[in-house]
């Protein structure tokens, strides 16, 4: 028996781009192959539980808006209501993916023991209801963050009382994304950074957290997890500053732990943004390193400067992302997740579906403008051409050769470079031809 909540909506179709119905989608067919791929498998689209089904609508400034009837969560009944509630949105939207924090899928009780206790009740109960879904869960995750225990941190906590009861929540959260068949793991650290510097040991607390990240990882082979550990960078908020600073800070911080080749990142558009990068930026840095893992699609309003986690709405920016993931050969397990929820003034159901058909079609649009402007060649093209000069010998052994001998041959050949232009407008004019 349905609940009734999403009364009057309708399982939601591809209707095409002549379609003005708004609750269809006009652009993502998930049966639509693009670059050999069906475009459900290229997206891997996922519902975020904290922001779609967890979170009241309240601000800074004000308490919720939203009033479900499985809200306040404060028992088991509602955590099962709001479960029954998301497998329906799932089934509406064709969602091939759900990720969840303990925090947003079971009642906090206060103690280690209960905590556990409602964790294995509530992921035994959405283990069942998977079983007749075709929804997967993409990624797991432990919320050290909103309770008080973690206001100075989890396992960069000075007392360490709290980096016990961390290690233990996330042993917890790592065998519920096992047993519910996750395809990644997500440790991001909202309050793994500082408020301020005068309190603080830097070396300490990195030095801890590096080695609870192994801890972490030695635990998933143990248990013979083969998902992937993702780690998400995010500069700030809510800590004055984060140790997950950006794609590059998360890179250099996992090389130094010995963790480049077990972990990889989980990027979010709004926190490159709030790290003053572009998400394509972000991309492309863990893409070199070969850490891409996962991507959190949801942007920030550019005039408020806070996380804002709103729907993507914009082509262009959205293309650009893909284009680099599919330049990097796509996800593997990784996939799209809405880490996004409705304004606080979208109180209806329909809102709420109608955000994550706006999300998908714009996702599916910007994806298949990437795949066009791949299959078409014109920016790895002017790539090529722009660094071919490197493949005349006398410059690619350069490299293995030294200051004298270099400096030597600039004497003897007269070097004297010609200055060429970067072409960037032109290239993008060129992109602007596909989104
Ligand atoms: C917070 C954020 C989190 C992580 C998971 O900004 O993005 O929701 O994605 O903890
Ligand atoms: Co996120």
């Amino acid at each position: 028996m349905p609940s009734g909540f999403f009364e009057g909506i309708e399982e939601i179709r591809f209707e095409g781009v002549d379609s003005d119905n708004p609750m269809a989608f006009r652009h993502y067919n998930p049966d639509e192959v693009v670059m050999g791929k069906r475009l459900e498998d290229h997206l891997r689209f996922a519902v975020a539980w904290w922001h779609s089904f967890a979170w009241e609508g309240g601000d800074p400034f004000g308490g919720p808006t939203f009033e479900r009837p499985w809200h306040p969560q404060d028992d088991m009944g509602r955590a099962r209501l709001k479960a029954d509630i998301a497998f329906e949105m799932f089934e509406l939207l064709g969602q091939p993916f759900f990720c969840w924090h303990d925090a947003d899928i079971r009642p906090e009780q206060g103690n280690f023991a209960d905590n556990l206790k409602t964790l294995e009740e509530i992921t035994d109960y959405i283990g069942e209801k998977m079983q007749t879904s075709s929804t997967k869960l993409l990624w797991g995750t432990a919320n050290m963050f909103s309770h008080r225990r973690w206001m100075s941190g989890a396992s960069t906590n000075p007392d360490p009382d709290v980096f016990a009861f961390a290690a233990a929540t996330v042993k917890s959260c790592l065998d519920a994304t096992h047993k519910l068949g996750g395809e990644n793991y997500v440790l991001w650290g909202g309050r793994e950074g500082y408020e301020t510097l005068l309190n603080t040991d830097l070396n300490t607390e990195l030095d801890h957290m590096g080695r609870f990240l192994n801890m972490v990882v030695e635990y998933k082979h143990k248990i013979g997890f083969k998902g992937t550990i993702l780690v998400e960078p995010k500069p700030q908020e809510p800590s004055k500053h984060q140790y997950d600073y950006d794609a590059a800070t998360c890179v250099g911080f996992l090389r130094k732990y010995g963790l480049e080749s077990e972990v990889k990142l989980n990027l979010e558009q709004g926190h490159a943004i709030l790290a003053g990068h572009s998400f394509e930026h972000e991309i492309a840095v863990a893409a070199a390193e070969g850490m891409l893992g996962s991507i959190d699609m949801n942007r920030n309003d550019y005039q408020s400067g806070w996380d804002t986690d709103q729907f993507p709405n914009n082509t262009p920016e959205v293309a650009l992302a893909y284009y680099y993931i599919l330049k990097a050969g796509g996800f593997t397990t990784g996939g799209t997740n809405f880490d996004a929820k409705v304004r606080r003034q979208s109180l209806d159901a329909k809102d709420l579906v109608a955000a994550h058909i706006g999300g998908m079609d714009i996702c599916a649009r910007g994806l298949k403008a990437a795949a066009a402007m791949i299959e078409d060649g014109g920016l790895e093209d002017a790539l090529s051409e722009r660094y071919s000069g490197w493949n005349a010998p006398e410059a690619a052994s350069m490299l293995n050769s030294s200051l004298e001998d270099i400096s030597a041959r600039v004497l003897q050949d007269n070097i004297n470079p010609e200055p060429r232009s970067g072409r960037q407008e032109i290239l993008e004019n060129y992109v602007n031809r596909f989104v």
